[in-house]
């Protein structure tokens, strides 16, 4: 899986509350720390409207589903053990599991609102709770990036490549891409000659990669028990209720409710049952809290600059060989052409490719054409 959010967080701040409720796989939680050992993944979805609605043909996806319209695509989570300062020095759970976040294409930083004396804490405080986890993140992965440099540096110093990829060398410790070396180094300004990096460019270069290519989303979990939220979102701060995702999840599951996104209520509720969902409904129509679906929209969306792009092989039918409609959706970045669709397609695709169609206006485009969200695109190869 390429695409991975890796939720982070203080130990006790609902990370695997969290994240059952997003992947519908029940993990320990615990109201102790250090409830989990080790990172784990799961599959969640981010949805999209399905373009199959405006051709009033059922899709057949071949990953994640498609329910009333709604596509849902799979992104992948990961739960990581809780965060304590000097987690970076082996405190705590140790580090082990932080290698894991470098694999996450985003992070997001659950804070916990509550002390450990059972009080709401001010946003002052709040806010240092984050900063005292991204400092971790920051600290262990430029340690482990500036690890063992001048033998990385004698190693390069015989290399004739070009400098961006010099940089790529080390940098791909980040899992990070070419284009993202070069969107930092442009962006940032730095000498690019690797060779003379010291300390303060180990983590300039660092910072860069976790704020513009690796974002961290600040969320404040369990919104339920906040009475007044204003000031935590007024300082961008998203404030959710994992323990309210999980409700949902458990009544929609038990027929309580008809669907996920509305919380309609059936028949099938009792009293008691129905009243805590009609709580539940009224946090989120008050504007309180928010879902974690749109959180996560967000962060693919805006922050990451993902677009959803559905490729095809029958441009008229929106359908692949098989005759599947709308077989794939794939996250791809604001920006890429058809050209880089081709590729994801599959390598010899992007080697024969000879043009794309739109299979909304059945226009002819080139390599370079800039791919928009929600496009339908034939990719002709080549065979
Ligand atoms: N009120 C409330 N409680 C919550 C919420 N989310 C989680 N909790 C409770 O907080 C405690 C910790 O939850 P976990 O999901 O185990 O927390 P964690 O971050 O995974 O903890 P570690 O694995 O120890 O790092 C449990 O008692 C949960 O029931 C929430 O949104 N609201
Ligand atoms: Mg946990």
């Amino acid at each position: 899986m390429e695409f991975t959010i890796g939720i982070a967080g203080k130990p006790n701040a609902g990370k695997s509350t969290l994240f059952s409720s997003l992947t519908e796989t029940m993990v320990a939680i615990g109201d102790y720390p250090f409830t989990t050992v080790e990172a784990t993944r799961g599959m969640a979805y981010m949805k999209d409207k399905c373009p199959h609605t405006e051709i009033g043909r059922q899709c057949t996806p071949r990953r994640g589903k498609c329910i009333n319209g709604i596509r849902y695509i799979p992104v992948e989570m990961m739960d990581v053990p809780g965060l304590i300062e000097g987690a970076s020095e082996g405190k705590g759970m140790g580090n082990q599991f932080m290698d894991s976040l470098r694999e996450a294409s985003a992070i997001i930083n659950l804070i916990n609102p509550i002390s450990d004396e059972r009080k709401i804490l001010p946003p002052e405080s709040i806010i240092r709770e984050a900063q005292e986890v991204e400092n971790e993140i920051f600290l262990w992965f430029s340690s482990r990036f500036g690890s063992d440099w001048e033998r990385f540096v004698k190693k390069i110093s015989h290399m004739n490549i070009p400098a961006e990829e010099k940089i790529l060398q080390k940098a791909s410790f980040f899992g990070i891409s070419l284009k993202d070396v070069r969107r930092i180094m442009s962006e940032t300004g730095m000498n690019d000659n690797i060779s003379l990096w010291g300390n303060e460019e180990i983590m300039e270069f660092t910072r860069a990669v976790m704020t513009k290519i690796r974002p961290i989303k600040r969320v404040v979990n369990k919104g339920d028990l906040i009475e007044n939220t204003d000031e935590l979102r007024k300082n961008n701060l998203r404030v959710i209720s994992a323990d309210y995702e999980l409700s949902i999840l458990k009544a929609y599951r038990a027929g309580l409710i008809r669907d996920m996104e509305n919380i309609s209520i059936t028949d099938r509720a009792g009293e008691r049952q129905r009243n805590a969902l009609i709580k539940i409904r009224e946090a989120y129509e008050k504007g309180h809290i928010e879902r974690i679906s749109s959180v996560i929209e967000d962060l693919v969306r805006k922050d990451l600059q993902k677009i959803v792009v559905y490729p095809v092989y029958d441009e008229n039918k929106w359908t692949d060989r098989e005759g599947n409609v709308l077989p794939d959706a794939f996250l791809m970045e604001r920006g890429d052409t058809a050209l880089d669709l081709a590729f994801k397609i599959h390598t010899d695709i992007g080697n024969g490719f000879i043009r794309a169609i739109n299979g909304r206006t059945r226009m002819v485009l080139g390599k370079t054409y800039e791919l928009n969200d929600r496009d339908v695109i034939r990719i002709v190869a080549k065979s």
